[in-house]
């Protein structure tokens, strides 16, 4: 089973969804193996916490679920607890990065949400004061 033909349909199929090819992974699986480096926060056996390489405010980190999935989008009833996880982790960590003032979550999802890495990921942004609406 498999071959290059159905490998290639596979990453065709990926890349009309807009999806990373093919569910290859990403270069956060490599962040979580600590073969590329990162600014880690926070770290469980579910999730990992990291400053985002290009921060869009004073404070701006990562949460990012172990296990790989692709995006918000993809989640289904068995996701409910580890998706709980990340938003008490983001809210913690946060609160560790001394953001008293507030700060703000992000779920970009797929090309309209301008998703660019497809392992799931919240932003928490955070340290001046936020526009709204979001571009
Ligand atoms: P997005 O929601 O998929 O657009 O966000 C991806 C984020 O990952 C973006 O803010 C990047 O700056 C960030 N990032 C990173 O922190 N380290 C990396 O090696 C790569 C992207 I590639």
């Amino acid at each position: 089973p498999g071959g290059q033909d159905e490998e290639v349909g596979k990453a065709q199929r990926a890349a009309a969804a807009g999806e990373d090819a093919g569910g290859q992974p990403t270069i956060f699986s490599k962040i979580i193996a600590r073969s590329v480096p990162a600014t880690i926060l926070y770290e469980d056996d579910k999730c990992l916490v990291f400053r985002d390489v290009a921060p869009q405010a004073p404070v701006h980190f990562l949460v990012i679920p172990k296990r790989p999935i692709p995006r918000i989008s993809r989640v289904g009833p068995q996701d409910t607890e580890l998706l709980g996880h990340l938003l008490v982790v983001a809210a913690r960590t946060a609160q560790a990065e001394g953001l008293a003032d507030g700060y703000r979550l992000v779920i970009n999802d797929g090309k309209h949400g301008a998703q660019s890495v497809y392992h799931l990921h919240l932003h928490v942004l955070g340290g001046r004061q936020l526009g709204w609406p979001p571009g």
